[in-house]
Order: C-alpha cells, then structure tokens, then sequence
C-alpha cells in the first residue's frame, strides 16, 4: 500500500515536471523533444566547436558567437558550444533544466539574438557595494548576460575626480571584479566621465590614457567614455569624436586585447538631439566605437523606428542603454513589475541593450532577468511570462506568492518629469475598489510580514525591500482601519469612528516617516511608497469622504480631525486685488500670472481646486481651466522629484483675515509673493497675504 502510494507520488510528481518544463525555463531558440528523460547518471560530453569530443555535433551547433547546441539521449548529455561562451551557455541551460525536473531527451539549439545584453551601473545616488557586484555577475552569468558597464555616477575616480587613480584598495577591489566577471562570461566594461571639467588640450587626452593603462594594469580590457548629464566645453561633437579615435589609435591598437571602445554622447536622447551634432559624431568617429542611446527621451522603451532613426544619425547600430528600472529621478519608488514595451523586432538594429538598473540591486533583479530574457530571444519575449519565471528565481517557493503580491503592488512610479508610467499594479483595482476590501488588504498585509519574518531564507533581497514591507504593512492597516471606518459610521458609532480615525492618522504619520538607507553617507535616502497607482489614492479620498460624512452628521470629538483653516473646495486666489490665472493653459511649464480683470470668457481659468491633503495636512492647488497643478516655482506641472513639493502650507495672517502660503521643506521653505512680472515669487521673510474667495 505504501509503496503503491509512493509511486502514485511519484507519477504526479512527474507529471507535474512534465507540465512544468520547458515553462520554467526562458524559451529556447530551438528545441525538439522527443520523450523520455536523460538517466541521472548521463554521460555529459562537452566541447567547443572544431574540439574532437563533439566533433561529429559541430555542423549543427548554430553558427552565432555565444551559441551552442544540447543533444540529450538517456545516456548521454553533449553540450557543444559555439565558443567558450557558448559552452558556458549550454552549462548553464542544463543546469537550468536540471533544476526544473529530469532532462528530456532531445535537442536544443539556440543563440543570442542580441550581440552584447547586460547590465550599467550607471544611476546617481549609492553605488553597488563590493559583494552586491560580484553576486550580480553570478547571476548575470546564469541569465547568459554578457557585459557590464562599470559607471555609477557617484564613484568620485570614475566622475569627478577622474584624474586620480584609484587607491590600493578600491584598485585592488575593481580587479578582482574584472577577474570574477571573466569567470562568469561577462565582460567588464570601465567608463570614465571627463566631461565636467576636461579641457580639449593634450594633458588631457594624456591624463585619460593614462587612467586606461592603470586600470588595463589591474585586468580591464574594455573601456567606456562617458559625456552625458553636461554643459559647456565638454559637450563638443568634434572633441569627443577626436578623443575617441585617439584612444582607438594609441590606446586600443597598441594592445591585443582591449575591446573597441564604447562612449555615451552628451545628445543621448532624441528629445536632446539638435543640431549637427549626433551627425558629427557618427561620421567623424572610427566605426569601431559603440555609441550608446536612452531612445525619444532619457526614459524610454524602444522601438523599430526608434533604432532606425538612431542608427541612421550615427552610421552604425546604436547601444542601447535603457533607463529601466532605474528610480535615482523616483527614489520612493520601487520598480518590480513586468519589464514590457521593448520593440519585439529591434534585436537586428542594435549592437548592445544594457539596462541602467536601481541603486538597489536584489530587487532589480525582477527587471534584469527579463530584460536578459528579451535580449538573448528578442521575437519569444513574453513579458509576464518572464516576470512570473523571475520571481520563482529569485525566492525560494515557499515564498514566492508573498513576493509576488509584493512585486505587483510596487509596479508604477507616479508622476515624473520623465514621463514613464507602469501599467498592471494591483491588479484587483483596476476597475474600482475590489468586491471584498477587507480580505484584499488583509492578505496585503500577511504576505508582508510573512517575508519580514522569513528573512533569512532570503537575507539580501528581503533586507533590501524591507522599508517597503513596512510601508505595505502599515498600507494594510490603514486599509482595515479605512474599512472599519466604514462600519463604525453605517452603525452610527462616533466614539468607534473617531477612535479608529485617530489610528489613521498615527499609522499615516508612522508610513510617512519610514526611509530606506538613512546612514550617515548615503547620497539617496528614500521614503518608501507603495501602491500608489490605485490603492493609496483610494485610501486617502476614502478616509477623507467619511470624513466629510462624519463631520455632517456628528458633533463628538471635532477636534481630532486636522485643522482644515480652507474647506475643500473651488477658490479664486487673490493678491491685492488680482487674481491668480492660467494665462495659457496649453502651453507646458507656464507660469501662474496675476490677473486684474476677472476672465468672463474662460471663468475657470481663474478657479481653483483647493485640497488638503489628509496624509500631510498640506495644501495642492488645481487649475480648474487646465487641471494642472501649481508647482513650486510658480509653474503648471506637478514637481518630478517629490510629491511634498506640490502641496503647501497654508497659514491665517494675525489678523485672521488672508493666508500665507509656503513651500515645502524640500523645496525650500519660502513664502510666496508676487514678482515683477506679476507671477508668483518667493520670499524667506515678507510674505503676500493671499484671499481665497469660495466660488459660487
Ligand atoms: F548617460 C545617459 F544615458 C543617462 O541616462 N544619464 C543619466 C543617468 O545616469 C541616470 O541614471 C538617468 C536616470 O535618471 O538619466 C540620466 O540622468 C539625468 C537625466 C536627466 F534628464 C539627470 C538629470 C536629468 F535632468
């Protein structure tokens, strides 16, 4: 009976590896199966084209540097690569099957789509520690990425002092990450960013050579310049492109073993590009060296006819390097959702796709497995498909749905000046608040502490994500507490209503204080948000309408509630008389303008949504014309950076009878004032007294 029992188990675990596999693993180029699994104790016979172990494989092994090809009978495995990458490939595909279940009998062909797919540590804020690399050339060496670009922004010997050669240390640090990136098939790529302060003269071309020669020294063979995020001199198309080839000709062709070069133009965008400057460089600088692109914007997907335009300035395939996931502009934010919006028919028009990832490398690792997914089969890429595979990946299965609902509730990054949006957060909201409320936050806030308390089966990526946990936690409470408010105020129970609103307000303080990487050093610190597309919104208006209904109907305890000195509502602003208009409601980045005479012709050009908002008890201010919002220089446009900066605070003048508005901590803290061009101007000690007329 038991033993029966045993192996009924046994079929159903077969079976379910059957189901499992090739699923579970990125889809192959080729692959033809044709039953039956290997035995486990399989001959493995490796070998790379033209070697004599796999010579009767080598017309079928595809013809494609990286490639390789898998031929699987029951006992016997060859692994035939097309060069040493290719082998390493075939190693790590066969582990990757293996991990799934027993390997099918069969053959697997397959290759890059993409010549060079990785990573660019090329973000603001902390850079990578020692560990944190060298972990990530691991796993970019089982998701067969081969190139990482060595160029955050922050390492002073790599920007602003790159004159100065490394100390011991740190030199010794960068070879031993040259070295563990050989192992696993990644090339390690140098940038250095001369563009703040280099002079066009020889001591400089010198001065860059040399830092080359010190860093081929301790073992790099590839080397990047980068001009991006500059002015003035540096940003010379004719200067680059001479530097350049100066390198290629005295630097490159004097050794046998450095890569052609790779550079990042200063125009690195098409939203950037004017003038003959892109054209410069692509005809004046040696065809060998690799010029990188962000796409139409810094922030961008690309697709065919993004790279057509691209490749037709410059002469030759642009290197993409994608802003994505990295949050330096979006700090708050964690990116974890599916990576989408890659042309699927691009792998032909570029030479490299490097992602630009966060500052926080476990939970980038969502997005990079995708994108290595994407670039080694460009046309097979399923971008939820390859999402799903990355969470199995990067967590142990006891876990894995926890870190799932994580994953879907930090997708969208809100508002930015750059523009990105990420569909596809909190699913279950998509179309309004889900049936059962309750339950949703409840299991919201399960899965947060159950990967909380499972730290150490996942230490780095769980301490990494673990401000954002808190955040999703105490999201959960205020959503429970949210939906008690609800019940207390249908039983028409004002000391339960008023109990569990002042709960709210403490547990939305407590969120609002949460930061991550708050050290002494830290170049970011960020105040984790989460669900923000869908889910934060819902809470606040949602909070704020029971509020309204609770402050009709009741008297008990009023004071509880933050002191609103402006009801919500429609406003005209006045200073001395004139009123605070959107003159040009269709041009971006307008300024707010003081307005004698009321507009009879479009009356709303001149009303306002006031806010308060329940999180801060700070002001928003919407134009009714544009519904844009008052920034905090003046100007239409929500603020980028922070969403404290687009609110503000709002004060009674002593005697009560008109208002002080003032920015935001981060944003500086002046009062407003009018300016001589009857705009909003600022203020550290004299501010205007504002009227706020409600509209009728
Ligand atoms: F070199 C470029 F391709 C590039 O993207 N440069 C930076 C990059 O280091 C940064 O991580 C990325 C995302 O913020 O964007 C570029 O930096 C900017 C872009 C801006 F539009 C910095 C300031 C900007 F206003």
């Amino acid at each position: 009976m038991r033993t029966l029992f045993s192996l009924l188990m046994l079929c159903v675990a077969m079976m379910m590896n059957a189901q499992q596999f090739p699923f579970a693993t990125p889809p192959f180029q080729e692959q033809q199966f044709s039953g039956g699994a290997a035995l486990s104790s399989a001959r493995v016979i490796k070998g790379v084209r033209g070697q004599k172990t796999i010579r009767k494989y080598d017309k079928n092994i595809p013809q494609v540097a990286g490639g390789y090809l898998i031929n699987i009978t029951s006992n016997e495995i060859i692994l035939a690569g097309y060069d040493a990458d290719g082998l390493f490939y075939a190693e790590k595909s066969l582990e990757a099957m293996q991990a799934v279940g027993s390997v099918p009998c069969g053959v697997v062909r397959d290759w890059p789509a993409m010549p060079e797919r990785g990573v660019i540590e090329g973000f603001y804020g902390n850079p990578y520690s020692h560990a944190e690399r060298l972990r990530l050339f691991e796993f970019m060496g089982r998701q067969k990425m081969n190139v990482y670009v060595y160029g955050p922004k922050d390492d002073p010997y790599h920007r602003v002092h790159w004159r100065e050669p490394y100390p011991a240390t740190e030199a010794a640090r960068i070879s031993e990450l040259a070295a563990k990136a050989r192992e696993n098939h990644v090339q390690f790529v140098w940038a250095i960013h001369p563009g703040l302060d280099i002079r066009w003269e020889k001591s400089d071309s010198l001065a860059i050579l040399h830092k080359l020669q010190a860093m081929y020294d301790i073992g790099v063979r590839a080397f990047c310049v980068f001009f991006d995020d500059i002015g003035g001199e540096g940003t010379r198309a004719e200067k680059q492109a001479d530097l350049l080839n100066y390198l290629t000709q005295e630097f490159v062709k004097k050794h046998t073993d450095v890569a052609s070069l790779m550079m990042c133009p200063t125009q690195y965008n098409k939203a950037w590009a004017s003038g003959d400057y892109l054209h410069t460089l692509g005809s004046r600088m040696d065809k060998s060296v690799r010029i990188m692109w962000t796409g139409n914007t810094v922030v961008d997907m690309i697709d065919h006819g993004d790279m057509q335009w691209i490749n037709d300035q410059l002469g030759r395939k642009a290197y993409i390097w994608l802003n994505y996931p990295v949050t330096d502009y979006c700090i708050d934010h964690l990116l974890m959702g599916a990576t989408y919006g890659n042309g699927l028919d691009i792998s032909e028009q570029v030479s490299g796709f490097c992602s630009n990832p966060m500052e926080y490398v476990e939970a980038s690792k969502v997005s990079l497995y995708s994108i290595a997914d994407y670039a080694w089969n460009t046309s097979a890429y399923d971008s939820i498909a390859s999402w799903e595979r990355a969470l199995h990946s990067l967590m142990p299965a006891t876990l894995y749905s926890d870190f799932r609902v994580f994953c879907a509730n930090n997708v969208d990054l809100g508002p930015t000046g750059h523009g990105l949006r990420r569909y596809g957060e909190s699913p279950e909201w998509m179309n309004g608040e889900p049936a059962d409320v309750a339950t949703w936050f409840t299991r919201l806030g399960q899965s947060a502490n159950r990967l909380l308390a499972a730290r150490d089966q996942a230490p780095e990526m769980i301490d990494e994500i673990t401000p954002w946990l808190y955040a999703q936690r105490l999201t959960a409470d205020r959503g429970l507490l949210v939906v008690a408010l609800r019940t207390a105020l249908a039983r028409g129970d004002s000391v339960a209503f008023t109990a569990i609103y002042d709960n709210l307000l403490r547990l939305t303080e407590q969120q609002r204080n949460l930061r991550s990487r708050d050290f002494e050093g830290s170049i970011k610190i960020a105040a984790p948000v989460v669900a923000t597309l869908y889910v934060e919104p819902w809470l606040r208006s949602e909070a704020k309408r029971l509020e309204r209904e609770y402050k009709q109907r009741y008297t008990y305890r009023l004071d509880i509630f933050p002191e609103q000195l402006i009801p919500d509502g429609n406003y005209y602003i006045k200073v001395n008389g004139h009123y605070l208009t959107d003159l040009t409601p269709s041009q971006p980045n307008a300024r707010a303008l003081f307005v004698a005479e009321r507009d009879t012709i479009n009356p709303q050009r001149q009303e306002w949504t006031v806010e308060q908002s329940p999180a801060n008890g700070r002001y928003s201010l919407v134009c009714n014309q544009s519904r844009r919002y008052l920034n905090e220089v003046g100007r239409f446009g929500q603020n980028p950076y922070n969403e404290l900066w687009n609110t503000y605070q709002i004060t009674k003048t002593p005697d009560g009878k008109g208002f002080y508005i003032r920015n935001a901590q981060n944003g500086g803290t002046n009062w407003w004032t009018t300016d001589e061009n009857d705009g909003i101007g600022f203020s550290p000690n004299s501010p205007a007294v504002f009227e706020f007329i409600p509209v009728r």
